[in-house]
């Protein structure tokens, strides 16, 4: 499994960004985790629905993300709003989507990133479809889909795959496996001893590595990323790393694993080993944790606001964003429920 920093902050290779681009991507990493901590809490105070926390998870989608274009295209799931954010979908938004309120599935034109799958598997076909689009028209955007382990064992998974490696499409698979799908873990759900030899099957290339290590997810994701560009096809990239928290706030992980478990991946955790290494290299100190924490707080803050003081949507605006051009039976839905006083 490739690792480049080590729990302890150690380089045991050659570090793919310098020290600046490192902070910038620790403070990012800061900003997600008090994103993710803020959107736990007022979900527990019934302001959001139920809310699928990322903690743990923050350096294998920060630093994936930061290899991207802004016009590259990003399809995720309901786990990956740190991703998403790295790729210009505002906090808000994201937060809106988890109210049920439809702006949350509209982001900003000039973001190519799909709304949040919730069907698990189903989307990476959307990252295919999107990185051949751009493809037949001539153009070198890419396309990266974020999904979990157990996304694998659906049949989206072989079919995107597959048709990717056919068509040599400009797709990234960027697979978090944080070990379980809701309860069921690794094991219980697949034969094989990791993600990345499923990627044989196809004739693509899988890459494995520590998903907690902010250096090796950016050196995968740039070799991918420049391969993808460059029409040379799919890679498959395994991030090995954990979720801290519950799969939902509707679910209560003890009854599937133990304390201890949790305990030993917190020792791994994504952040500290930056701050570590940041720290080693004199370029971390109390004042500047204490700044930037107070910036992206205030940030995530604002963001809350701005979902809490959306206007409560009409029953039009489920059909004005639903497609480019409105279909025949959905303007006939429109009609009906306009007809019924709706
Ligand atoms: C097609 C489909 N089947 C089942 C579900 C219910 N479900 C939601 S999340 C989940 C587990 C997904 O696990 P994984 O792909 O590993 O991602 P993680 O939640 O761990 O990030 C399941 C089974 C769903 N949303 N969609």
């Amino acid at each position: 499994m490739l690792q480049i920093l080590t729990p302890e902050g150690e380089l045991v290779g050659d570090p793919p960004i310098d020290v600046p681009m490192t902070r910038r991507l620790y403070r990012a990493m800061v900003g997600a985790r008090l994103y993710d901590r803020k959107a736990t809490a007022i979900q527990k105070q019934g302001r959001l629905a139920t809310y699928a926390p990322f903690e743990g998870q923050e350096a294998a989608q920060v630093g994936s993300a930061a290899v991207l274009r802004p016009d590259d295209w990003m399809v995720a799931t309901y786990r990956d709003a740190a991703a998403m954010w790295m790729q210009g979908y505002p906090w808000e938004l994201l937060l809106a989507g988890r109210t049920g309120h439809e702006r949350g599935g509209s982001p900003p034109d000039y973001v190519n990133v799909l709304p949040p799958s919730i069907t698990v598997g189903a989307h990476m076909l959307h990252a295919v479809g999107l990185a051949w689009a751009e493809r037949l028209q001539g153009n070198d955007r890419i396309a990266v889909t974020y999904f979990g382990e157990g996304a694998t064992s659906e049949g989206d998974f072989h079919e995107a795959m597959n048709f990717a490696a056919v068509h040599r499409t400009g797709t990234v698979f960027l697979c978090q496996n944080n070990q379980y799908a809701i309860s069921t873990g690794l094991n219980a759900q697949m034969a094989t001893d990791t993600i990345a030899q499923k990627a044989g099957a196809y004739g693509v290339p899988g890459v494995r590595l520590d998903g907690n290590d902010l250096f090796a997810v950016y050196w995968a994701m740039k070799n991918a990323v420049d391969r993808a560009r460059g029409s040379n096809g799919p890679t498959l990239i395994e991030a090995v790393t954990y979720r801290i928290g519950p799969h939902t706030t509707s679910d209560d992980p003890t009854r599937y694993r133990t304390n201890e478990e949790v305990d030993d991946w917190r020792s791994r955790d994504p952040l500290e080993r930056v701050r570590r290494y940041l720290e080693l290299n004199g370029a971390w100190d109390e004042e500047w944790q204490k700044h930037i924490e107070g910036e992206e707080s205030a940030v995530v803050e604002r963001a809350v606001e701005l979902a809490e003081g959306l206007n409560t949507p009409d029953a039009d605006e489920l059909f004005d964003s639903m497609f480019a051009e409105p279909t025949s039976d959905l303007e006939s839905q429109r009609r009906l429920l306009e007809s019924e006083g709706g």
